[in-house]
């Protein structure tokens, strides 16, 4: 594995950034997870533009253009030689002293690119659907730190997962300061209703997800409905369909909601069409490398 680290290719256990870098002190950064399929790199240009505007909003400046940091990606997809790929896109704030300060950063930001595989849930979930629950931990307030910011900051989504995962389950419903439905701990959520798909719009302190939006993008080409729009528990309890989204995860089904099955409690038909339409997409779309 060849890791890029500003500019350069180092091994796995040679690939190391400073102690004193704010990423690591205190999360300040922002990142991307991105996929590629059969050598073409899936939304490569949404991907960069979101990494610019969560840098763009906590003042981060990145050293280098959009189409540099395009041009790194494929490098480093090149270095490593995967057909499919799972690339983790990293700029942090750079090394300063230990106070919270970024101006005694400024001009250090880092640049990481990791290219690898994942399989965030076994295959059994994929098929036969998840079972989540709603969790006690709401998702961050959009006026203190807004969701549509893809920082390194991930503890209130990992907070969220402990939760989770001490319940037993993969997945998890977060929702927002006022009960609605959010998004879950790192994917998107949709739910169907009489052939009708639903999710909750951005501003509800969701990460705008990039394969949440191609659901969106392949919905609308095949004419199957779709509403961004405010959702409640109870909503999702009398869905006739419920599935996640995210870029790690794709498309998974979710059966069991907050021990209410959902629909038929199986993996339902319009949830199947979307994925199918999704991965149709993924095959003929993105930057070749
Ligand atoms: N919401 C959140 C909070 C996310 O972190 C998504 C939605 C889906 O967005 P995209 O653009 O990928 O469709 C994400 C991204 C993990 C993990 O291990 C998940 C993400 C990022 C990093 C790790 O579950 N999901």
């Amino acid at each position: 594995m060849k890791i890029y680290i500003n500019g350069k290719f180092y091994e796995k256990s040679e690939a190391k950034i400073s102690v004193f870098d704010h990423g690591l002190l205190y999360g300040d950064g922002v990142f991307e997870g991105i996929r590629s399929y059969g050598r073409l790199v899936f939304k490569l240009k949404e991907h960069i533009d979101r990494l610019y505007e969560s840098a763009h909003s906590i003042m981060l400046s990145i050293p280098l253009t959009r189409d540099e940091m395009i041009k790194a990606v494929i490098k480093t997809l090149k270095e490593n030689n995967l057909d499919n790929a799972y690339i983790r896109l990293i700029v942090t704030r750079g090394e300063g002293d230990l106070g919270l300060d970024p101006k005694k950063c400024y001009g250090k930001a880092s640049i990481i690119i990791i290219v690898d595989t994942i399989k965030l849930y076994p295959e059994k979930y994929c098929k036969e659907g998840l079972s989540i629950i709603t969790v006690p931990t709401v998702r961050n307030l959009p006026e203190a730190l807004n969701p549509q910011i893809k920082s390194l900051n991930y503890l209130n989504n990992i907070l969220a997962k402990i939760e989770a995962t001490n319940a037993g389950c993969a997945e998890a419903i977060m929702l927002d300061s006022l009960g609605y439905v959010a998004e879950c701990t790192g994917d998107n959520i949709f739910i169907v209703k009489n052939n009708h798909l639903y999710t909750p719009p951005q501003c509800m302190g969701t990460l705008r997800g990039i394969t949440r939006d191609s659901i969106l993008e392949v919905a609308k080409a095949n004419r199957i409905p779709v509403h961004e729009h405010v959702i409640t528990r109870h909503e999702v309890y009398i869905s006739d369909e419920c599935f996640i989204t995210g870029t790690a995860a794709e498309i998974v089904p979710v059966v069991k909601v907050d021990g209410r099955s959902i629909g038929s409690g199986k993996p339902g038909p319009l949830t199947a069409k979307v994925a199918k339409l999704f991965h149709g997409l993924t095959k003929k779309e993105g930057i070749k490398y």
